[in-house]
């Protein structure tokens, strides 16, 4: 581990797990005014996570959800530039969750410092998207595509495949020029995975940290968690501290969470008992 991500105009230090704040634009099909509307709560939303703890923001302007459909890539760039824009100077770095070329250059234009890809930079023109910009990529794991993807995955051996699968990307991105201080990789939790495959990643996550890049996880309210508490997605979080701690606890250096100060806290007191800084 180099002990750092270079993270566009940020390095970050990898030393204590960081806090990835999720920031979704939410969809309106109505109007123009309504989808004002839907980018100023985005931009309140995300500084409210920043005042929380987050050491970055992850802005969504595309629903990644198992069965959900794809967004078009001009409705895609109306949700996410302008949030991005007013994002830019929040002081901390503002990461993008897109699958599409043409938005990532767009983004990185208006000045964000990651792009995160659920389909590992596999798109056509993707990895040169990004290749000559300095932005971190965070390349993650899933099993066929979001309409599909829950359709019964079937693995021999999950964390052999993912871990081939991310190694692989990384492999491709660096021939593709990108430093490797700029790659993090994500088993992807709930995409194409059973709940059984989640808990097994996340008991062998150590085992994924093939080469030398950190890992990212992204437990927060999924199904993982509702499988195990019976809890609808609104009554989660208990669930999704402990995920994300037992992340922490197996080396993951970046959690991506909708639930910023909670999981701050959690880490903090984590952290005391562990002798690393939080
Ligand atoms: C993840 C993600 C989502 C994840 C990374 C949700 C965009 C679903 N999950 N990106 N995105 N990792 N890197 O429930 O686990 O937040 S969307």
């Amino acid at each position: 581990m180099s002990g750092y991500l270079d993270c566009g105009r940020f390095r970050l230090t990898l030393q204590r797990p960081l806090v990835m704040g999720v920031v979704n634009v939410t969809p309106d099909s109505f109007s123009d005014g309504a989808q004002h509307f839907r980018t100023a709560e985005a931009i309140a939303h995300a500084r409210r996570l920043v005042d929380e703890g987050a050491d970055i923001l992850d802005v969504g302007g595309e629903s990644t959800r198992p069965g959900a459909q794809a967004v078009p890539v001009d409705e895609e760039l109306q949700r996410v530039v302008p949030v991005v824009e007013a994002l830019r100077d929040c002081g901390v770095p503002v990461s993008v969750d897109t699958c599409k070329p043409a938005v990532m250059a767009a983004v990185l234009q208006a000045g964000a410092d990651m792009i995160n890809d659920i389909m590992g930079f596999q798109a056509p023109g993707a990895t040169e998207a990004v290749a000559d910009a300095a932005c971190a990529v965070c390349v993650m794991h899933m099993r066929g595509e979001p309409r599909t993807m829950q359709d019964a995955p079937v693995y021999d051996d999950v964390v052999g495949e993912v871990g081939g699968y991310l190694a692989d990307r990384a492999a491709a991105l660096r021939g593709r020029g990108v430093a490797p201080t700029r790659i993090v990789l994500d088993p992807g939790f709930g995409f194409g995975k059973t709940v059984q495959h989640n808990y097994t990643l996340l008991a062998r996550l150590r085992e994924l940290k093939t080469g030398d890049y950190p890992l990212l996880v992204g437990m927060s309210r999924k199904s993982m968690i509702g499988a195990v508490t019976g809890r609808t997605v609104d009554r989660r979080l208990g669930g999704s501290i402990a995920a994300a701690l037992a992340g922490a606890a197996r080396g993951a250096h970046i959690l991506r969470v909708h639930d910023v100060a909670d999981t701050v806290d959690a880490l903090k007191v984590w952290a005391m008992v562990e002798g690393v800084r939080a």
